[in-house]
């Protein structure tokens, strides 16, 4: 009996340990998207089942600030509510549409449907670019499971035509609207892909309302050689520094760039500094593990990891590389920290100059752990200092842990440190170790 208890408890442990939240498989529409409509849009939603039947299926934007289908709100500025509309017409159907609806004489009436060009909204922005009291409509059409495919669309409507009119369509990857030149009117920044003669080249690119159209207002290449990218962060603009985007993308499976891209008003021009004009690669930027952009020292700067040598003996199988992270600011690149960084682990190690000299580490993966060893200055180890190691929460309170310093605690667990004899001699303790090592941002 005691046999199976026994059993049963571990089975419940494999059986917890397997199912971390992470991996449980929810549909993200249902995480993210707000309810679809409120009860005062019963209206709305009834005129509308009236025009289409009811086998429509609402479409959420996916990304962005509007993520319902149905968007309430007072377009033209006239006081009074329009609505935005996002449906296909059944389940199957392969194209999303977006139907514009106003009151007149207390009813909801159809302004106009417009045809998608995938059967999934990416994302939308609706806003008054030009100023002329009517917002503009941005939408990212998208076919699901295809992120390459993405098209945007520009509706624009005037006193002078009377309806939305689509005024533009692109391909995209990334999109955003904002003021980009710091002038108070809002601009659209796109990144694309184009195929010339086989070779593949990619942009990023400013659009800006015209009169009744669209024009290019700039555009810069980035590094074509990019599987994807992962997140866009803007850095607002303030005194005579413009509007920054950084754009982290992924090469391969693994490795990593961030790419920034401004509006140089001197100049007149878009730029993206890291681009080398001759390799067309954004090395001063690359990593090669996934570890994203962030402000590491809570200064309002995005700081980019980039890693280009490793830390210690060149020839160690476990090495480890060094990631500074660096920023751009008047036409420079700076290195405000260096580290080595856990990827795997969740947390990284800040070393002062002399240490990036006389330090190494070496990974043992399978173990969790990390070993620090001092140097004879050209790599070689002398002696080990400390190791840190990650330890489920679970494991934590085991006896052999004792002589450990917790020095994060995480959800998932600890991550702690053990100082040796000649770390206690080369004045390594609690004290310095806390300090050095802190989470990933
Ligand atoms: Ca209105
Ligand atoms: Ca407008
Ligand atoms: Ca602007
Ligand atoms: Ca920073």
């Amino acid at each position: 009996m005691r046999k199976l208890l026994v059993c049963m408890i571990l089975l419940a442990c494999v059986l917890l340990s397997s199912c971390d939240s992470s991996k449980i498989i929810r549909p993200v529409e249902s995480l993210l998207a707000p309810p679809l409509y409120h009860e005062e849009y019963k209206e709305l939603v009834d005129a509308f089942y009236e025009k289409t039947g009811k086998d429509i299926v609402f479409c959420s934007p996916q990304e962005g600030d509007y993520r319902s289908a149905i968007i309430v709100e007072d377009i033209d500025s006239d006081g009074e509510n329009e609505a935005l509309i996002f449906y296909r017409d059944n389940a199957d159907s392969s194209v999303a549409r977006m139907s514009y609806l106003n009151v007149v004489d207390g009813n909801w009436v159809s302004r106009g449907t417009y045809n998608g060009y995938g059967n999934e909204i990416k994302k939308t922005f609706i806003t008054d670019m030009d100023g002329d009291g009517n917002c503009e409509f941005v939408v990212i059409w998208s076919v699901s499971g295809v992120s390459t495919s993405n098209i945007m669309s520009v509706y624009r409507t005037s006193y002078s035509f009377d309806e939305y009119k689509e005024i533009s369509n692109e391909m995209c990857t990334v999109c955003e609207v904002a003021d980009v030149d710091g002038d108070a009117a809002e601009e659209i920044f796109y990144l694309n892909q184009v195929t010339v003669s086989g070779i593949s080249q990619r942009y990023a690119r400013v659009m800006k309302i015209s009169g009744e159209t669209v024009v290019l207002m700039g555009e810069v290449k980035v590094d074509p050689n990019i599987s994807s990218y992962t997140s866009v962060k803007t850095e607002k603009s303030s005194g005579d520094a413009p509007l920054k985007f950084y754009i982290d993308a992924l090469k391969g499976d693994s490795q990593m760039i961030t790419e920034l891209i401004y509006w140089d008003n001197e100049v007149a021009e878009l730029c993206a500094p890291f681009l080398n004009g001759e390799t067309m690669a954004n090395t001063d930027t690359l990593r090669y593990e996934p570890i994203a952009s962030a402000d590491i020292n809570n200064d309002g700067i995005i700081d980019i990891p980039s890693q280009n040598r490793v830390l210690g003996n060149e020839a160690d199988e476990g090495n480890v590389y060094v990631t500074d992270w660096i920023n751009y600011s008047d036409d420079e690149i700076r290195t405000i920290d260096t580290t080595v960084v856990n990827f795997v682990d969740g947390y990284m190690i800040h070393l002062d100059e002399d240490e990036i000299k006389t330090m190494g580490v070496r990974n043992y993966s399978a173990q969790n752990c990390w070993i620090i060893y001092s140097t004879n200055g050209y790599g070689k180890p002398v002696s080990e200092l400390y190791s840190v190691l990650k330890v489920t929460a679970d494991r934590w309170n085991e006896e052999e842990f004792n002589k450990y310093i917790s020095v994060i605690e995480k959800e998932d667990g600890v991550v702690c440190v053990y100082i040796t004899q000649s770390g206690t001699t080369s004045g390594i303790d609690s004290k310095y170790v806390k300090s050095r090592i802190s989470k990933i941002p």
